[in-house]
């Protein structure tokens, strides 16, 4: 797919969930510099920040997307020629893709050792990092049950269930309204992320605060399963994380209510730090109030660069 179908199928969701974006941002770099026929090289930067621009403005809130398409150019302007930088571009956004592969491998393994036998789980939305955790939990033999929430409007929770079912996990689907009386019988929530802040607050999937809160109340653990490619370096510099909203159709049909009536539908929410037990990154578990140090140590020098 070349720059501009990868970002339309970013937009209408086609591609969805804040790590494949971001792999697919990468693939679409890769493939728009091994097709590039010219071989000047102002020219060729102008075109690659043109491309840049058209991925990162198809979804604003994940910032999955927008570190792993600057991963992919990572380099590129201290290249002599053409070749040289679209050389690079191919290799970054391959060795982008395999760390994230890795990434959501080894967070299943760290995460699977805080599943015990006989526990009872939940998640919300549709998070292949989350799901893996639990896949891993259930492949080593643990006898669990999960609740997944439907997650309107997009009802992602209808992939998680398939997905799970598919593995043998006892699955239960709930309504998004029925998270506070389940949580009850819940041991540890596990959910992904779309972005995560240098404070360490979670932005996710609309309601995963609600989870939180919800698991607070009844002492269940509450899991972020996020790679560190989903820390938002622009928020150590104080900018805030812009929340998405979609169009009211995904909530309402035409006529359905009065026009009147004004009609929100955010994407996403967030679940404060001192909610989260702790974020299940591919370096580890770590706290929420790490989140600062790593973002710092991972972007060395480039932190004296323009990341905003
Ligand atoms: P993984 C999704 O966003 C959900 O909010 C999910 O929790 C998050 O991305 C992380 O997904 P959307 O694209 O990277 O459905 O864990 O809006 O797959």
């Amino acid at each position: 797919m070349n720059v501009e179908q990868t970002a339309a199928s970013i937009k209408d969701m086609t591609i969805r969930g804040a790590g494949k974006i971001a792999r697919a941002g990468a693939s679409a770099l890769s493939d728009f510099a091994a097709g590039y026929k010219g071989n000047d090289r102002e020219t060729f930067l102008g075109d690659l920040e043109k491309a840049k621009g058209i991925l990162l403005e198809s979804r604003p809130t994940a910032v999955s997307l927008w570190n792993g398409v600057h991963a992919t150019v990572r380099g590129v302007e201290d290249m002599r020629d053409v070749g040289e930088m679209t050389a690079l571009i191919q290799s970054n956004a391959e060795t982008f893709i395999e760390n994230s592969n890795n990434a959501i491998r080894f967070i299943g393994e760290i995460g699977a050792k805080r599943v015990k036998d006989g526990d009872v789980i939940m998640t919300h939305c549709n998070s292949s990092v989350a799901l893996e955790v639990i896949k891993t939990a259930f492949r080593q033999g643990k006898d669990i049950k999960v609740y997944a929430t439907e997650s309107r409007p997009w009802r992602q929770g209808i992939l998680t269930v398939t997905d799970l079912a598919k593995e043998g996990v006892d699955t239960t689907l709930i309504i998004d309204s029925a998270v506070r009386s389940v949580m009850k019988k819940v041991n540890e929530v596990f959910v992904g992320a779309d972005t995560i802040t240098s404070h360490g607050a979670l932005i996710n999937k609309i309601g995963t605060s609600q989870l939180a809160l919800a698991a607070n109340e009844s002492r269940a653990q509450f899991y972020v399963c996020s790679e560190t490619y989903k820390f938002s370096p622009m928020t150590l510099f104080g900018d805030r994380v812009t929340i998405e909203e979609r169009d009211i159709s995904e909530v309402v049909r035409e006529g359905e209510v009065p026009s009147s009536v004004k009609v929100f539908n955010p994407v996403f929410d967030s679940t404060p730090p001192k909610y989260i037990d702790a974020i299940i990154t591919e370096l580890g578990m770590m706290s929420p109030g790490s989140v600062y140090d790593v973002m710092v140590k991972q972007l060395g020098d480039r932190i004296f660069q323009k990341v905003i």
